[in-house]
């Protein structure tokens, strides 16, 4: 059986309530692509042929998680922002017919070949951080046969590449042209058709709706959240990005795994999320490059000891980003997260608001073999530098994915 035994590292294990559970002088023992021991150095334990790796102090983490993603898209939207930089705001373009829907009719024309094309520089560009799973949505489809094509090319990604894609189906994202003025009916058409269809195929691990004023209410969301439900399947919701309407606290009394956005959630709300065990997913690159000015509830989401995660929300509007490490550093610096915070946001966070936390997101014995060797020797040097990628070698599952920088 294929042994790697990773000595003389600093472990940032994540498996504490708080902070990194840094083990210094820690060694680590992979085995059948799970990890099968972990403690002290002088402690290891015997092996005969296992690969050896000195990290010569190196900081070991577990593979980084980007819980919340639209990375298949086509298109792109430069002129978008060109028009906001002029102005215009991300609601105007939407409600001009920009916005998502410029995204759809894009997305729309593609074949799934040339929608694969189009994600692989992004998905290149998480795998060189060291991302070993990722979530990605559908949402810029509005019809079966496009919604089922996105999330085809998701699951394609993930059997190309040696990452874990986790497949949400967004049906509800945007009221596709077609259905102007008959949302409801649009809503009726994704919980007796688009879903089902899309579950069929296994392509739905878990299931998105936006509620804004730009997108669907209340209870469109929770009629979605219904079927969704009926079909066994998590459910998880963009809710409180651009104003109040109460989105958050209705998923999270249904169980939701995560709320995301929240930057509009009131803190006298954050209770009931905690009361569900719901995650808040932090998405500080939309807050960016919005320039929006209200900040997600922080204090309370802290006092009420809510699990915070972070996550690129890369799509071509909102938040055209694609490194978790810039966005760790904009969580530190826009929303005042401590370096800790936001190493758990994209660990054992991250796990948690996709529901794996059983499996991935920690280093504990019997986690899956996720890990990443970087360049430097202390935590808080992922969120601190600018531009800089520290990330020696990833492991996937006990595989090597890159070993590029193992030795130095
Ligand atoms: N909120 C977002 O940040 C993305 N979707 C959503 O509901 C933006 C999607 C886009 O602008 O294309
Ligand atoms: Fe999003």
């Amino acid at each position: 059986m294929p042994q790697t035994l990773f000595i003389n590292a600093t472990i940032a294990c994540l498996d504490s309530e708080s902070g990194y559970g840094l083990r210094e002088h820690g060694a680590l023992l992979v085995e059948a692509g799970k990890i099968a021991w972990l403690g002290a150095m002088q402690d290891q334990p015997a092996v005969s042929d296992a690969e050896v790796i000195d990290c010569a102090g190196r900081l070991l983490t577990p593979g980084l998680i980007d819980c919340h993603s639209h990375l298949v898209y086509g298109g792109d939207r430069a002129d978008e922002f060109e028009m906001r930089l002029e102005g215009a705001s991300y609601a105007e373009i939407a409600q001009r017919g920009g916005g998502i829907i410029s995204t759809v009719n894009a997305t729309r024309a593609a074949s799934e070949a040339e929608l694969f094309a189009q994600a692989l520089p992004r998905l290149n560009s998480l795998l060189a951080e060291g991302v070993t799973t990722v979530e990605i949505k559908s949402g810029y489809g509005l019809d079966s046969g496009n919604e089922i094509k996105m999330l085809r090319v998701a699951r394609q990604l993930g059997s190309e590449f040696q990452i874990r894609v986790q497949k949400t189906f967004l049906g509800a994202h945007a009221l596709p042209p077609e259905y102007a003025g008959r949302s409801d009916d649009y809503i009726e058409r994704v919980c007796v058709e688009m879903l089902p269809r899309a579950h069929a195929e296994g392509l739905v691990d878990a299931v998105d709706v936006f509620i804004e004023s730009i997108a669907f209410s209340l209870e469109q969301g929770a009629k979605v959240f219904a079927c969704a439900q009926a079909l066994g399947l998590p459910i998880k919701a963009h809710v409180e990005q651009l104003s109040d309407l109460g989105g958050a606290v209705m998923a999270a009394q249904r169980g939701a795994l995560s709320v995301d956005h929240i930057e509009y959630l009131a803190a006298t709300d954050v209770a009931s999320l905690a009361q569900n065990e719901t995650v808040a997913v932090l998405l500080p690159g939309a807050f960016y490059v919005l320039r929006e000015t209200q900040l997600p509830p922080l204090t309370a989401l802290r006092e009420h000891k809510v699990p915070m995660a972070l996550a690129s929300d890369a799509n071509p509007g909102s938040s055209p980003v694609t490194s978790l490490l810039l966005i760790m550093n904009m969580a530190c610096t826009l929303f005042r997260m401590t370096p800790a915070e936001a190493l758990r946001g994209v660990t054992i966070n991250a796990a948690r608001a996709l529901g794996l936390a059983t499996e991935i997101g920690s280093i504990e014995v019997g986690k899956q073999a996720d890990i990443v060797l970087w360049n430097v020797t202390k935590p808080s040097m992922l969120s601190y530098q600018i531009g800089i990628n520290p990330c020696a070698a990833v492991m996937q599952a006990g595989n090597w994915r890159s070993q590029a920088g193992l030795s130095r």
